[in-house]
């Protein structure tokens, strides 16, 4: 892609409520457009991004079993009757009545509609267990919808759904599912703390949080940093070491603000090994059992012929958040730098142009072409404008590594540079390994 081409709005003046690092950038180096409040359009650069995400998050569900579908995000209100929430749910809800009068509403998560799918489809033990997800976005009227897309009303999300016979069946599921959080954002370059969490309006008696540190965080949390040594290698799909993999990171110190216990910390936690930063919430997973199946009717034949509730649990990542948490966690020094998974492209060349020696721009060209050739995601920046302006954008679009067309490269030996370290001359050959290896 050429930047000349590119449709980035990159814009200077900033509303005074984008108070936190991502928001600024996000509008900044324009990834995002707000339509409304709390309500964004995900431009070209932002969507790309949003997309990588969502791959990675895909990718890692199919691994573990899980089944992609996709439900509507217009949903029925009689279903939410049936389980009783549609009243719970309050003014978070956004209700909307068709023309026939009947009551709809924008689905804020999708416990009863996968039930109700699921009871209609499944009625015997035998198609059990079942783990069911979808990429979807949703709404929910928040009170005070802030940070950019990190707290807004319409986000996109990953939610999936676990059915089993039994709760020792369904704890292997949960227990998947959490492995399969760590699995995730470590792929996608963050480091996530699961912490045990109270369940709020979904319910039930297992639930952890999933928290990225970040100093701009909304939650203050309190950890062991060796937590971050627990290698998942070590542990194999049965339910025993599944459930040792739980057990070690439970075992490990990390606590939001509500259950902070100063003098527990330092007695249980090394002074060297303590982290006292804040964190963004950017997954949840609940175990719920038979909160929704029974209201619902959500019935099974066992195998001794009786009717059971289906055992459930609900598992949601905020893809579109992690957009916004990644930059928290990673821009310094007016630097952003893309986890290299989610990166909006793999390289940028920034050859030094000036109108009346377009012969670097030819030079660049032929590099973007090669690069192009092995599957690279080249961006050039083609655009007429001063070497210093061009580095600062860069530092604002983020893309980890760059290629410095200035004097001292030719054309077999070129100034590479990752952000946030020092220029290397490097050849083509090296650059394309390099680059490769993603
Ligand atoms: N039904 C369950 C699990 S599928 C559920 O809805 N869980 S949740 O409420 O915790 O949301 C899951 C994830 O969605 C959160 O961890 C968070 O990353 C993201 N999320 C929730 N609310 C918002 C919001 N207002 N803006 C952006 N992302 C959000």
């Amino acid at each position: 892609m050429y930047l000349s081409k590119l449709f980035i709005p990159i814009t200077k003046d900033l509303p005074s409520e984008a108070k936190i690092k991502s928001h600024q950038l996000m509008l900044r180096a324009g990834m995002i457009k707000q339509s409304s409040t709390g309500i964004y359009s995900w431009l070209p650069l932002g969507f790309k991004i949003m997309k990588k995400v969502e791959q990675i998050v895909r990718q890692e569900q199919n691994l573990i079993g899980a089944q992609e579908l996709l439900m509507p995000t217009i949903q029925s209100a009689e279903i939410w009757k049936e389980s009783g929430r549609y009243q719970d749910y309050g003014e978070e809800m956004l209700r909307i009545k068709d023309r026939q009068g009947r009551e709809m509403l924008y689905g804020p998560t999708n416990e009863e509609l996968i039930t109700d799918i699921f009871r209609s489809s499944i009625k015997s033990y035998k198609s059990l267990p079942q783990l069911l997800y979808h990429i979807q976005w949703k709404f929910r009227d928040e009170v005070r919808p802030r940070f950019g897309i990190m707290r807004c009303r319409e986000f996109y999300m990953k939610d999936a759904y676990s059915f089993d016979l039994s709760d020792e069946e369904a704890k292997l599921s949960y227990n998947k599912m959490f492995y399969s959080y760590i699995k995730t954002f470590n792929r996608l370059g963050l480091k996530a703390i699961p912490m045990a969490a109270d369940t709020g309006p979904i319910g039930g008696d297992l639930s952890h949080e999933f928290i990225i540190l970040a100093e701009t965080g909304e939650s203050q949390i309190y950890a062991d940093k060796r937590i971050f040594d627990i290698d998942l290698d070590k542990y194999d799909f049965s339910k025993r070491s599944l459930e040792k993999m739980r057990e070690d990171f439970s075992s490990i110190y990390a606590v939001t603000d509500e259950k902070f216990d100063e003098k527990k910390f330092d007695k249980l936690v090394k002074k060297e090994n303590q982290i006292k930063t804040k964190g963004i919430e950017v997954g949840h997973i609940f175990y719920f059992g038979d909160k929704y199946s029974k209201p619902l009717n959500c019935m099974i034949d066992a195998q001794d012929g009786k009717k059971i509730a289906l055992k459930m649990g609900s598992y949601g990542i905020g893809v579109s958040r992690i957009v916004g948490a990644a930059i928290e966690a990673n821009y310094k020094d007016n630097v952003m730098k893309w986890p290299k998974a989610i990166a909006p492209f793999d390289v940028v060349i920034i050859p030094s142009i000036s109108k009346n020696n377009k012969e670097n721009l030819q030079k660049a060209i032929k590099v973007y072409n090669e690069l192009k050739e092995q599957n690279i995601d080249v961006l050039l920046d083609d655009v007429d404008e001063n070497m210093s302006n061009k580095f600062k954008k860069h530092d604002l679009i983020g893309v980890p590594y760059q290629i410095i067309m200035g004097s001292k490269s030719s054309s077999n030996n070129l100034e590479f540079k990752e952000l946030n370290s020092e220029i290397e001359m490097m050849s083509m050959e090296k650059i394309k390994s390099k680059l490769k290896k993603k």
